[in-house]
């Protein structure tokens, strides 16, 4: 019997959504970091297997929102929680259960599915520690299974996909057996570009950056990428650019050493940085910027 359906990752930010899912699909397929809501995008990743594709979904951590830009966040990721066939509930073990999972629990409550309860970042923990986070978190709700995993060190994830696969309805593949992710070449670009800005800043910086791509000239061996990268105040185009321009030259480096990887081609990089005042609470410059996909104007 052939069994195919989507999971949805879900759970509050830096659980480690990203990280599983790259370490599930083993390839780096969304972009990670130690700065909460570094996802912004619901991220499929595909795993076709003999006798089962997994459609994971990675979505932005759930989160009390501050602006426009979270509310559409955390709308990307209760969208997919409503779509999904399975949810996989992912939670930082190292956490107690407090006031941001009421919230998750809440919509998990409501939705009726079967619901996994990752316990992550067990190679945290002590064998004693892990198991009282199990206990405590079994008394929040009666969910289908408790896994323990670590994601970053990969973890119990062979017995994950079998406990997932358990889940999955019966059906064909959905997908093209070749095909990993939902997102374009561009998407990724971007996404490595801004992952680069989010490992060398901090506080607000992460938060209130974009980057889109503004132009791209290619041959067979080189590729000549142009990339705008935008921030919300005047304050933080210096911060980005840094004295002397080495903040920007560092961006710029890494970036293209790892788009260069990735695509094969020697990449040269150019980074412009523009102040668009607010456009995290600008619906307008959201959807411009590709993050609100589902556009149902709420
Ligand atoms: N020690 C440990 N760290 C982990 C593990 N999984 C993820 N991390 C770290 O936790 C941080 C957050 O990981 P992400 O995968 O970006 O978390 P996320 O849930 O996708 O976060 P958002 O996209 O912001 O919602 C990163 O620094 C990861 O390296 C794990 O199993 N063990
Ligand atoms: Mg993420």
């Amino acid at each position: 019997m052939y069994r195919s359906g989507f999971i949805a990752i879900v759970g509050r930010p830096n659980a480690g959504k990203s990280t599983l899912l790259n370490s599930l699909l083993k390839e780096k397929i969304a972009i990670s970091s130690d700065k909460p809501n570094t996802t912004r995008n619901n991220i499929a990743g595909i795993l076709t297997q003999e006798d089962c594709q997994y459609v994971f979904v990675d979505t932005p951590g759930i989160h009390k929102p501050q602006q426009q830009l979270g509310r559409i966040l955390n709308k990307n990721a209760y969208t997919a929680m409503e779509d999904c066939d399975v949810i996989a509930w992912i939670i930082d073990c190292t956490q107690p259960f407090g006031r941001g999972d009421t919230f998750i629990l809440e919509r998990i409550k409501k939705l009726h599915k079967p619901t996994l309860l990752l316990l992550n970042k067990v190679d945290m923990l002590t064998k004693d520690e892990l198991m009282k986070a199990c206990l405590a978190w079994q008394e929040q709700y009666n969910f289908d299974e408790l896994i323990p995993i670590s994601a970053l060190e990969k973890d119990n994830l062979d017995e994950l996909l079998r406990v997932f696969k358990a889940y999955l309805p019966e059906g064909l593949a959905m997908f093209p057996e070749e095909m990993k992710s939902d997102h374009d070449e561009t998407f990724q670009m971007c996404e490595i570009v801004r992952e680069k800005i989010l490992k060398r800043t901090n506080q607000e910086i992460p938060h209130s950056i974009a980057v889109v791509l503004e132009s791209r000239k290619e041959d067979e061996n080189h590729m000549d990428l142009g990339m705008l990268v935008i921030v919300d105040k005047p304050s933080q185009k210096g911060i980005l650019i840094g004295k002397q321009a080495k903040m920007i030259r560092s961006i710029r480096l890494a970036s293209q050493k790892e788009l260069s990887e990735k695509f094969h081609k020697k990449v040269h990089l150019d980074l412009y940085v523009r102040v668009e005042k607010n456009w995290r609470n600008q619906h307008e410059k959201i959807k411009e910027f590709g993050l609100d996909e589902l556009d149902d104007n709420d």
